[in-house]
């Protein structure tokens, strides 16, 4: 496919999914593909950013007040409009990040399935009755909505991770001001009309209740200090989030954080090879390694390592590396020429540090000479060095031995990052201690699947410094409102609590 050919289908898809033309302005958008300009978009000013909180703001005064079942309602129109456009939206994921059309649509599935979820919820926003210790007493917790909701999404889930933060914000009753990467706005403008289209269709939603504002860190910082937006959910670099998070503690506003991983797998004496060589694929060099969750760190038992390591090293070998537009490709390029020098200099460290490194060089693609392609890289270490403590965004699998759970376990906990986990065993004993409190210290702890390609149902998110906060499934609905305490006391008599007595004349 040729530069122009990118192009085309990239303002052909624009339209089909509404957005119309991305031409005019000074950002300019590229396919990781290949390199070629795919659209344009002005940036936005800080007064336009402002303005787009204000709108934001009044939308959800109105919102907050529509019932929660039928703020599911827009939610469930907005799956119908991504279950339509699901091909074409995960066609423009592919153009604009590069993802292999497998994941790109896999990644419109997971915004398909977090609205079937929000839907449900919007039924069942509990709140606990709570027993009083006074008699005539009546005490329980209700949830409100909280206001207008940030979200910075990040370029490797350009849509998915916005999807699960707006559809739960909106069924829990609240606007959206989304601050979609610099790197893939177009993604987002697509997904912002679909919800538009969703929106017309159920006829009273307010103005301004989704806005998306097109920018750089800039266009962050106003969102994250501005007292109108009581949650900020960033997604991104550790960097980032220190960046963020000590703003919003500063105006008391609410940080919801998914920063970096650098994500650990065990395979221990009993496991099934088989499916471990496939597991340790799919999170390591699926999506170029460009996953929160790929894996980047595997500690394999000395009495297996030179059966397995040989094994990773063919099937590293063969795997089909080129444009994800040719049937086959499993892995696509990396984002762009920053993140291929990153994950240069971190080989480059990891051999000053003993490493021996197999793969990692650029590849030629026939026709893709402006994408940065490259073979996924295995790195033998000598031990848990500097670079393996590192997060590289990019397909660089540490590989270690070991020779005793308790150790490799402390391994495994001792890097600064706490998302994704697993253990590839049969004894049972070794899979519940991975998974106790003496175990993984991430926020998902797997057996004998690999650390990405979470399902939408449990709650997302890690522990240090990928930032404790949960998104997606289970209760992380929780972070999106406002928890009121209420006690009501129908009696006749004002009895205190803890037994106080302060006996007034009324
Ligand atoms: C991310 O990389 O930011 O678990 C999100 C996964 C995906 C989501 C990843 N469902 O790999």
């Amino acid at each position: 496919m040729t530069a122009s050919a990118t192009q085309a289908e990239a303002v052909a898809l624009l339209e089909q999914l509404g957005v119309g033309t991305a031409t005019g302005g000074a950002r300019v958008v590229r396919s990781p593909i290949d390199g070629a300009e795919i659209g344009r978009l002005a940036e936005h000013s800080a007064a336009d950013v402002s303005a787009a909180i204000g709108r934001a703001h009044a939308a959800f005064l109105a919102w907050r007040e529509v019932p929660a079942p039928r703020r599911g309602e827009l939610v469930r129109l907005f799956g119908e409009e991504l279950r339509a456009h699901k091909a074409a939206l995960g066609r423009l994921v592919t153009l604009e990040a590069g993802k292999i059309p497998q994941e790109g649509a896999g990644e419109v599935q997971e915004m398909i399935d977090i609205c079937d979820f929000a839907v449900g919820l919007s039924r069942q926003l509990y709140g606990l009755t709570i027993a009083t210790e006074r008699p005539g007493h009546a005490m329980r917790e209700t949830w409100h909505p909280l206001g207008v909701v940030g979200v910075i999404s990040a370029f490797n889930f350009p849509v998915a991770v916005w999807s699960w933060n707006t559809a739960l914000a909106l069924v829990c009753g609240n606007a959206v001001v989304w601050k979609p990467s610099e790197k893939t706005p177009l993604t987002a403008l697509a997904s912002a009309a679909l919800l538009r289209r969703a929106a017309a269709r159920m006829g009273d939603v307010p103005e301004g209740l989704v806005e998306v504002v097109i920018g750089g860190a800039a266009v962050g910082e106003v969102l994250v200090d501005d007292a109108r937006v009581p949650l900020v959910s960033a997604t991104g670099s550790t960097r980032m989030g220190r960046a963020v998070a000590p703003r919003l503690a500063g105006r008391f506003a609410r940080a919801l954080l998914e920063l970096g991983g650098n994500n650990g797998m065990i395979v221990a004496p009993s496991a099934d090879l088989g499916l471990a060589v496939r597991a340790i694929l799919f999170a390591a060099v699926g999506t170029a390694g460009q996953r929160c969750t790929s894996l980047r760190r595997l500690f394999v038992h000395d009495s297996i390592y030179d059966t397995l390591v040989p094994r990773l090293r063919r099937a590293y070998g063969s795997v089909p590396v080129g444009n994800p537009l040719t049937d086959g490709t499993l892995v696509g390029p990396l984002i762009d020429g920053a993140a291929f020098t990153a994950m240069q200099a971190a080989l480059d460290a990891a051999r000053a540090q003993g490493g021996q490194v197999t793969g990692g060089e650029r590849a030629g693609v026939a026709g893709c000479d402006g994408g940065f392609y490259v073979h996924p890289a295995l790195a033998e270490m000598p031990a848990q060095t500097d670079i393996v403590a590192h997060e590289t965004f990019a397909p660089i699998l540490y590989v270690m031995r070991y020779s005793d759970l308790a150790d490799a376990i402390a391994l495994h906990n001792a890097v600064p990052q706490g998302l994704a986990s697993s253990i590839f065993t049969t004894d049972l004993r070794e899979a519940e201690t991975f998974m106790s409190a003496v175990g993984s210290d991430c926020g998902i702890v797997n057996v004998n699947i690999g650390p990405s390609g979470a399902e939408i149902g449990g709650a997302f998110g890690g522990e240090k410094e990928t930032g404790g906060g949960r998104e997606s499934g289970s209760d992380a609905w929780k972070a999106y409102m406002r928890r009121a305490t209420n006690t009501v006391n129908y009696s006749r008599a004002l009895p205190l609590a803890q037994g106080i007595r302060f006996d007034v004349e009324g």
